[in-house]
């Protein structure tokens, strides 16, 4: 919606004492458009998360603005020590990794994040492309800055997994699992992505940004024909939405406790939290990478964080990336 539309809606409804009506009339002058061009804009407001009244002859009124993410919004009553101190909060966005780039390259320091409303062109891996609509979900990016080898890396995509895992098992009724490597599903839907870059040089890492999209409180209409059959959101799950910010400190607190706990002791006790929580172990299963598809079934994980897959021949295949589908 157009912002100066929409900041003169608001501003009218602003204006009427708590709980009074705005006219369609009014609205119209307010506006400049027709009378039968305001019920557009209201449509377009509850697009935006406005939750609206509209009583014949009485015309409409705001029952509930849009929770947001702001940076005073996941900063109240945050636990952490170090991650979310630096919060860059954008409405909308391109991609919430693109500016974490740009932030990390610029030095900024280690638990940084980027949060937005809306992203018009979020980041998958391979460039595809994460649907992110406004005020649904959480589109955050995290810049770590660990002292690891490079081939180390993908491990922390399997350790954000298992933090968005036990955030959302805290704070909502459901069961999520992990399926390797980086999506998180509720009863079979993919419920979160993760994104994992990196920026490095021959003398090692200099920074890894970490991307996690967790559809919160989208509902089935706000995705495309193409997910509605395997994407869901928390609030389709358990029936509720949930308040998107306090999810965010729940995440930082739990990214930030098993980060440092993989600093501590390496990825062993991360591997050990993450088999708890995986759907594809002990499964067969369709490997789809970049040079061909294997199918077996899927052993475990190594010490690296890499998937161990045996075909029907017996032979066991490491899998570094790649799409897994259940046989
Ligand atoms: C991922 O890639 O799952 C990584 C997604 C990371 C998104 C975050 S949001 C914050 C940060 N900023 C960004 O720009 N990105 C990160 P991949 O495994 O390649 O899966 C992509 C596929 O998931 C798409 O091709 C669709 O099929 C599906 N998909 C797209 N949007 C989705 C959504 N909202 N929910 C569920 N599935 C989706």
């Amino acid at each position: 919606m157009e912002s100066n539309v929409k900041m003169k809606l608001i501003e009218a409804f602003s204006r009427a004492a708590e709980g009074d009506f705005v006219s369609g009339q009014e609205i119209a002058e307010v506006i400049g458009c027709s009378r039968t061009a305001v019920w557009k804009h209201i449509e377009e407001l509850r697009k935006e998360g406005y939750e609206l009244d509209a009583v014949r002859k009485k015309g409409y009124r705001i029952v509930s603005a849009p929770e947001k993410v702001t940076k005073t919004e996941i900063q109240i009553g945050l636990g952490t020590n170090r991650f979310g101190k630096e919060v860059v909060y954008e409405e909308t966005v391109s991609s919430t990794q693109q500016i974490a780039h740009r932030l990390a390259n610029e030095g900024a320091s280690e638990g940084t994040i980027v949060v937005a409303e809306e992203q018009v062109s979020g980041k998958g891996r391979l460039s595809r492309s994460w649907h992110s609509p406004k005020f649904t979900g959480i589109w955050m990016s995290i810049i770590l800055r660990p002292i690891i080898p490079i081939d180390k890396a993908p491990q922390l995509t399997l350790l954000a997994a298992v933090a968005v895992v036990q955030a959302i098992e805290e704070v909502t009724d459901t069961l999520p699992q992990i399926k390797w490597p980086n999506d998180i599903l509720i009863n079979g839907k993919k419920v979160t992505g993760i994104l994992t870059e990196m920026q490095a040089e021959s003398d090692g890492i200099h920074s890894v940004i970490i991307g996690i999209g967790i559809n919160v409180n989208t509902k089935q209409d706000d995705f495309p024909d193409d997910l509605k059959e395997k994407a869901t959101s928390i609030q389709i799950e358990q029936g509720k939405s949930i308040s998107r910010a306090k999810l965010i400190q729940v995440l930082l607190l739990r990214l930030e406790k098993i980060y440092d706990l993989y600093l501590e002791k390496g990825f062993s006790p991360i591997k050990q939290l993450w088999e708890g929580y995986a759907v594809t172990i002990g499964r067969d299963i369709i490997a789809t990478t970049l040079t061909g598809t294997i199918t077996g079934r899927a052993l475990g994980i190594t010490e690296e964080g890499v998937l161990l897959l045996e075909d029907n021949k017996g032979e066991v295949h490491k899998i570094y990336s790649a799409d897994i589908s259940l046989a």
